[in-house]
């Protein structure tokens, strides 16, 4: 298939677009590298040492000899996006090119309306383009499990049949979202949904969960094909910083009671998963919806298991208690339905204590790149405005300045010519934590 991948430079693309080319797909990777900028405003940076998206490309293409297609813009400018359709003629589009930090959303004014405008301005374009260019083309789109919340009684996959005065229908399942992010993802769900009914738009939405580790067999190949692993109070996801905060003694950073449960999965099932959509798309005119995740566990469960298995590596692993930036349960009922992608042919990788060790292995890897400050929650959602606001203020201009320089770049398409190289397995590398190339 023809596949492109919005976003893949990210965590969740760049892992996605090695996945989808190795499997013979021929992948198109967009992305206006805002992530990075973000990562220059926020003081942060990822616990490993990405490569420039070129030399990652060119890596791939001397290990794989396989050839991924780059578009360097943003989804935002809608002239670039179609023009990338109207050239590449995708049979699917995956779309991860949002902000997708819940505390950067909730850091003032100008973040949370940053990432609504970024999100659902791209995705609206998107929908547009896809209309005007591609009709038949299948859009992938990763939306959030938070987009639930933790409602009081199961949560279903998408909709919910529901009896009221006598009648019964089948309704999109209420929404409940925690964040300025969180809700971005719910106008766009809307906004996707309503394209499928009035034009006929085929659409799979996939409520994705909190995504842990960093290494998939292709990743692992080189050193240089290697993937972010944020730990930052803003970017970082709670297993990948609990593993980092492991990896140098710093106390499990645990908000509240530790109850809130949430559905997660491993990044090396993303990828899977993404390629399962692709392969099933929605039929025309449907606007499907899948929860993406293969198990739920509490934070507080989650620090219990990197503390064991920190142990077994001879660290000292301690769980702190801090009072909770966020407005959210901290102990409730969590029951959310996981079997559509299962039903497709998902075959789970669970979490394990060979897992968190690969995970810990890189942390401690790493760890020499740890700045212990970076752990420390400082957006708390009952201000309008937090300590980062100024620094944003700051340095909003430059991502504005950077991403308008991304797309200029972007309108001249760069693209790697096609090498017969070597093929060197990643001989699981990847429950290793280790480099094939070492
Ligand atoms: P990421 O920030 O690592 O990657 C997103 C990529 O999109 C970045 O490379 C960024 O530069 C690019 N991007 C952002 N805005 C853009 C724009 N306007 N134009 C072009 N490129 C743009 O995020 P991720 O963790 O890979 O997440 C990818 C998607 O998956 C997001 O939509 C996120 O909401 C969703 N998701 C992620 C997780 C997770 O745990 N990481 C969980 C559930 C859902
Ligand atoms: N948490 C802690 N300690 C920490 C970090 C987080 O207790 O050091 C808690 C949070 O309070 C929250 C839970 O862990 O209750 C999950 O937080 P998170 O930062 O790991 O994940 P979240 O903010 O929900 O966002 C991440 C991704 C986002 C995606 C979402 C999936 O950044 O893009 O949409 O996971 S879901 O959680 O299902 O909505």
């Amino acid at each position: 298939m023809r596949i492109a991948v919005l976003g893949g430079d990210g965590y969740c693309g760049w892992a996605t677009s090695l996945y989808l080319s190795e499997k013979n797909h021929s992948v198109a990777v967009l992305d206006n590298f805002v992530r990075r900028e973000w990562d220059k405003e926020l003081g942060a940076q990822t616990l490993t040492p990405i490569r420039p998206l070129d030399e990652r490309v060119e890596t791939w293409r001397k290990i794989s000899g396989k050839t991924l297609d780059v578009f360097g813009g943003d989804v935002t400018d809608y002239g670039f996006l179609s023009s990338v359709l109207k050239e590449f003629r995708p049979d699917a589009v995956v779309h991860f090119a949002e902000q997708r930090s819940a505390p950067y959303s909730m850091i003032d004014l100008e973040h949370a309306v940053f990432t609504q405008v970024n999100n659902v301005v791209g995705t609206l374009n998107l929908l547009f383009a896809l209309r005007e260019n591609c009709p038949d083309c299948h859009l992938v789109k990763l939306g959030t499990m938070g987009e639930y919340g933790t409602p009081n009684i199961d949560i279903e996959e998408g909709y919910i049949t529901i009896e009221h005065n006598g009648r019964r229908d089948t309704l999109p399942y209420p929404k409940q979202p925690g964040s300025f992010y969180h809700l971005s993802k719910v106008h766009d769900s809307h906004n996707i949904a309503f394209t499928c009914k009035i034009w006929g738009l085929r659409a799979t939405d996939l409520n994705q969960g909190v995504v842990y580790g960093t290494l998939t067999d292709e990743v692992a190949r080189d050193e240089a094909l290697i993937n972010r692993f944020d730990y930052d109070q803003v970017f970082g996801t709670v297993l990948n910083r609990f593993c980092a905060q492991a990896a140098v003694g710093y106390p499990l950073t645990v908000y509240g009671k530790g109850g809130q449960t949430r559905g997660f999965l491993d990044l090396r099932d993303t990828v899977r998963c993404i390629e399962l959509a692709c392969l099933n798309p929605a039929a025309p005119g449907e606007f499907r919806v899948f929860n993406q995740f293969t198990e739920q566990f509490s934070v507080l469960e989650l620090a219990q298991l990197v503390q064991t298995a920190g142990e077994k590596l001879g660290l000292k692993v301690t769980v702190d208690h801090l009072p909770d930036p966020r407005v959210e349960a901290e102990a409730h009922y969590y029951n959310a339905k996981h079997s559509r992608l299962v039903d497709l042919g998902l075959k789970p990788h669970l979490l394990s204590e060979a897992l968190l060790d690969s995970l810990m292995n890189i942390a401690i890897r790493y760890r020499d790149r740890i700045e212990p400050a970076q752990f420390e929650p400082n957006v708390n959602w009952r201000q309008t405005s937090n300590p980062l606001a100024l620094r944003g203020k700051r340095r909003t201009g430059l991502v504005a300045k950077a991403t308008r320089k991304a797309s200029r770049n972007g309108k001249s398409r760069r693209e790697v010519p096609t090498f017969a190289g070597s093929d060197s397995p990643a001989e699981n590398a990847a429950s290793k934590g280790t480099f094939s190339s070492q």
